[in-house]
């Protein structure tokens, strides 16, 4: 059994190059060689409304790498994906020093050229899509039936890209027609067909777990010239999941990770403005166990390996 320890907010690599840091993942590169191999760590933080609150969640960084780690090997014979090891046995041993903030939350990545697009995929329509179908009756250009409701099942699943605004931003969608002149005809048909098709496993298996994945996103680089999965993959951070057993379309759907922490905000009238504030034990409490049980349902694994 995995003892909860406290919260890992940031992590402190010494001398190694930060080269990004996310809402919740910092990114280093292992070597100043422009080609070296990334280390990617998953931290604590948890984000709403767009900020980082004061307050982390024990373990979600290792839940939120555990996942992806599942859905990697489970996509290997779809696509091929940026991950070398997760193992820290194995990692080079510069990083022995840093094990007690690798463990279990990081992997050792293989550097992509990164497509400059994030690949949304839908098979429900709701938050920016419900807002852009509502405003068009369109998403992404797709013209989509009049009468939806919010979170309604699409007649079938929709390739709606985003273009990244700079850091803290939300992205743009962006039509299939403008993906094609930021990255050409080719590689954005290929990146269009192989989001549908990993979409479609994902979702098959999640229904198996009694879960609706609505919608997710991925982000695609080039490695050796081959079209690569990098970054996350289906985490609840990337992801919306909802329980089958409660889905009812003609509004929002409760997120599976987040509500208590929305409803908690929401109840002290934060201004959404930071400082973020801090979270209450209990909220705490009860948003680490949302994620345990994401990731015991997804990946039928009883707990934490590590
Ligand atoms: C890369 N991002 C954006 C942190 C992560 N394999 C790769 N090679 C080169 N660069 C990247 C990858 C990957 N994956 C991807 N930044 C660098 C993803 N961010 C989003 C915010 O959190």
């Amino acid at each position: 059994m995995n003892k909860t320890s406290a919260a890992l907010l940031q992590t402190d690599l010494g001398s190694l190059p930060l080269l990004a840091r996310g809402k919740v993942r910092d990114i280093y590169a292992l070597g100043a060689d422009p080609a070296a191999d990334l280390l990617f760590i998953a931290t604590d933080r948890i984000s709403a409304f767009d900020h980082v609150l004061a307050t982390g969640i024990p373990d979600k960084g290792r839940i939120l790498t555990q996942l992806s780690l599942f859905w990697f090997d489970l996509l290997k014979p779809l696509v091929p994906n940026h991950l070398i090891t997760a193992a820290t046995a194995h990692y080079p041993a510069q990083l022995a020093p840093y094990q007690e903030q690798l463990e279990g939350r990081s992997m050792i990545v293989r550097r992509a050229q990164m497509f400059p697009v994030e690949c949304v995929v839908r098979g429900y329509i709701s938050g920016s899509g419900w807002k852009d179908y509502q405003a068009t009756g369109a998403v992404c250009g797709i013209p989509l039936p009049s009468g939806l409701r919010e979170s309604d099942r699409l007649p079938e699943p929709i390739f709606t890209p985003a273009a990244k605004i700079n850091t803290g931003g939300h992205d743009e969608n962006i039509s299939f027609d403008t993906m094609v002149a930021h990255i050409g005809a080719q590689p954005a048909e290929d990146l269009r067909a192989l989001t549908l098709e990993i979409y479609q496993r994902a979702s098959d298996h999640a229904a198996t777990k009694g879960l609706i994945l609505a919608d997710t996103k991925f982000e695609f680089g080039l490695i050796d010239g081959k079209i690569t999965l990098a970054d996350e993959v289906l985490t609840p951070d990337s992801s919306r999941y909802w329980p089958a057993s409660t889905y009812s379309p003609g509004g929002a759907q409760p997120s599976f990770d987040k509500q208590f922490v929305r409803d908690y905000l929401e109840s002290i009238h934060w201004n959404k403005q930071d400082p973020a504030p801090e979270l209450p034990d209990d909220v705490v409490t009860r948003t680490r166990e949302k994620y345990l049980e994401a990731f015991r349902l997804i990946t039928g694994r009883d707990s934490l390996s590590v």
